[in-house]
């Protein structure tokens, strides 16, 4: 308790000696001059040269902002005034944005959504909606960022916790991250000029918490930057040391007013800053002024240039309040100037001509930089590039012509997925074709492809252009070797279907051959046929008899060691006489037994169990002849004895056979 008595004392004795009492450091500068000449004219941007075109979506990288490329990136932001007041957004309009963008060297725009005065929770909130869409709507179609300000601001003196609006903070971040979480040109600011205890004090009151969880209710939505307020009227970005939000892509601001806060070493909140930055909080200047803090008086040229060479020296972005025409120092436009777009150099307040110069010069130091290749963080220039994607594929040059951060959006989110080729020197299909490790750990799954390419790949030396077919086609599935019984080539060539469905996948096809092919008796190698294998080994169809998969099991694991013949055998070799534990080699024999009787040599011209298994269980009781030594008609017609005992009828016939087996044959009884 004491403690916060203690940090509004010190908030208000902070609001009073840097507001209302003027410093002796303050200089009246001479008017900067415009060093450019606006012609009130625009510029016919291709997308690509928009500076959302050429820098894509922004991330943080340490204590710098990044654009897609990677490289640091300093945005130059106007931002407007109060949206509840026609002094704001009468300049919502895309003839004044694109004014900014093409004549004053701005790539940003920020909406002050004050949240009391008025604003957007006094009445004014559905009237600023629609301001806010607009305005996003007109800089998204111009390529500028565009930062949303919940502008917490209390111009009287009174600490200005944001927390008082915490829920409604949290509905306006949930509807707006939700709106734009596809939009990587909008950031979010949660709270302009916070002035209340420290950032971090360890309670749900304070900064941290508050920051905290407005971010986490944004990432519910979207990854896009934000910028969260720092204490007393966002001076004190050194709090942050030590209590950084644990989200990415967090930045926390300093403000400053030239002429109050003289820039250069030893003025408190420049300090602060230097402060913050040897410690690695990144920050961002959501708003300065030129002049002094009440946004009037007199301006410090001076002053405004070391903030800005500091702000050099850090990438740090900056975005001067305020464009309008409001009779006050830190308006850009005379009050004489009513127009609400394509200003020349008459027009320009005192701040207006220094910001045109500021950015302009900044402007013309920009690096040309090409389409871009980083999407997220990543990038993907050793699988895509922007000109061949889009002379590939016509569908991409209808849409992303103009757009190469759409461009890339659609590679990484569709492309890859899709298999399609985003640079001549790499194939997605070549590269899985080449490579059997990838393919057992990836499969199907394209994406993961170029991502390993892009990560090690390219590295390693891989080959990724012109292989055609697969390569060491794999043999193993689930830790089995089935080299011996399969070949992919073999496979997919003497199989049409095969062809047809696995022709590119070594995996799918050896899948088929295992869990299906080998039950099928399908042929996978030259070197091993099943019926063959079958035909030739007794011992084997004894054992497995017609389940074909322990055949090739079999030879896998030991056939092929001991030697064992698989192929080149049409016949079956010591086809079995005995049944449930009894020969039948009196009354029958396969080959007899199968030449005789068409079906029979249909259904067991390879299947000695299944033919005598028939001739016991059938043919004995349907009079079938099994052997050229034994005939029922003759046997019976000689045995007058045994027809008296066994009769005629067909259900008897077993008899006169085992008879012979066990007595007839030994008897030299007549049976043929
Ligand atoms: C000022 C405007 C002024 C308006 C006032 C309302 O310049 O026209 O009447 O707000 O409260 C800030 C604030 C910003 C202030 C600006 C200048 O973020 O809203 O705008 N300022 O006082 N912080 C420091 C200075």
């Amino acid at each position: 308790m004491r403690r916060k008595v203690f940090s509004i004392f010190l908030a208000i004795f902070i609001l009073l000696t840097t507001v209302f009492i003027p410093s002796n450091e303050k200089v009246e500068a001479a008017s900067a001059t415009l060093q450019y000449n606006l012609t009130g004219s625009t510029k016919n941007l291709a997308y690509s040269e928009t500076p959302y075109g050429k820098h894509g979506k922004l991330h943080v990288d340490g204590i710098y902002l990044k654009d897609s490329h990677n490289e640091k990136y300093q945005l130059r932001g106007a931002s407007l005034h109060g949206l509840q007041w026609d002094v704001g957004y009468n300049y919502i309009s895309k003839a004044s944005f694109q004014s900014l963008r093409d004549e004053w060297g701005v790539t940003a725009v920020r909406l002050p959504v004050y949240v009391t005065q008025g604003g957007y929770t006094e009445g004014a909130a559905s009237a600023m909606d629609t301001r806010i869409q607009n305005a996003v709507k007109y800089a998204t179609d111009l390529g500028m960022y565009i930062l949303i300000d919940w502008h917490v601001h209390d111009a009287y003196g009174n600490p200005a916790n944001p927390n008082t609006w915490k829920s409604q903070a949290t509905s306006f971040f949930e509807k707006y991250a939700k709106m734009y979480k596809d939009y990587g040109n909008v950031l979010f600011e949660i709270c302009n000029e916070p002035v209340s205890s420290p950032w971090y004090e360890g309670h749900s009151n304070d900064l941290y918490s508050y920051a905290n969880s407005i971010v986490g209710v944004i990432r519910k939505y979207t990854d896009a930057i934000v910028i969260a307020g720092t204490n007393t009227w966002s001076q004190q970005p050194d709090q942050v040391i030590g209590h950084k939000l644990s989200y990415k892509n967090v930045m926390y601001t300093v403000h400053f007013y030239a002429a109050t806060h003289i820039g250069g070493d030893g003025n408190w909140v420049y300090d602060n800053v230097k402060k913050a930055l040897n410690n690695g909080v990144p920050v961002f200047c959501s708003e300065f002024g030129i002049c002094d803090a009440s946004g009037n008086g007199s301006y410090n040229i001076d002053s405004a240039n070391k903030w800005m060479s500091l702000f050099d020296q850090y990438s740090i972005s900056y975005f001067c309040w305020h464009l309008s025409n409001k009779g006050e120092s830190s308006a850009y436009l005379k009050s004489s100037c009513s127009k609400k777009s394509g200003w020349t150099n008459n027009d320009l307040s005192t701040t207006g001509a220094w910001f045109v110069n500021v950015n302009r010069e900044r402007e013309a130091k920009e690096k040309p930089s090409g389409p871009v290749t980083v999407y997220n963080g990543t990038d993907y220039s050793k699988v895509y590039d922007f000109n061949y994607y889009i002379s590939k594929y016509s569908d991409m040059a209808k849409y992303y012509k103009n757009d190469s951060s759409g461009a890339l959006k659609h590679f990484v989110e569709h492309g890859m997925a899709e298999g399609r080729q985003g640079k001549s020197t790499f194939d997605v299909k070549s590269y899985m074709n080449m490579y059997p490790d990838l393919r057992m750990n990836f499969g199907k799954d394209l994406k993961k492809y170029y991502i390993h390419y892009i990560n090690h790949g390219a590295r390693e030396g891989r080959v990724a252009t012109g292989v055609t077919t697969i390569q060491k086609p794999i043999t193993k599935l689930n830790g089995v070797d089935y080299s011996k019984v399969y070949d992919f080539n073999y496979y997919i060539n003497k199989y049409a279907d095969m062809k047809k469905y696995f022709a590119n996948d070594d995996i799918g096809a050896l899948k088929h051959f295992v869990e299906h092919g080998m039950a099928e008796g399908r042929q996978g190698i030259g070197s091993f046929e099943l019926s063959s294998y079958k035909n030739l080994w007794a011992d084997l169809r004894k054992a497995f008899q017609n389940d074909n998969k322990k055949y090739y099991i079999h030879y896998m694991n030991h056939g092929y060691k001991e030697g064992r013949r698989a192929t080149g055998a049409a016949k079956l070799v010591n086809p079995t006489t005995v049944y449930n534990g009894v020969d039948y080699s009196k009354v029958y024999n396969f080959n007899y037994y199968i030449n005789k009787y068409p079906d029979m040599k249909k259904y067991y011209a390879n299947d000695d169990y299944g033919a005598i298994k028939h001739f016991v269980e059938h043919g004995i009781r349907e009079g079938r002849q099994g052997s050229e030594n034994f005939n029922l008609q003759v046997y019976r017609a000689n045995a007058k004895d045994l027809q008296k005992y066994y009769g005629f009828s067909n259900d008897k016939n077993y008899l006169y056979y085992n008879h012979y087996m066990y007595h007839g044959y030994k008897e030299g009884r007549r049976a043929k």
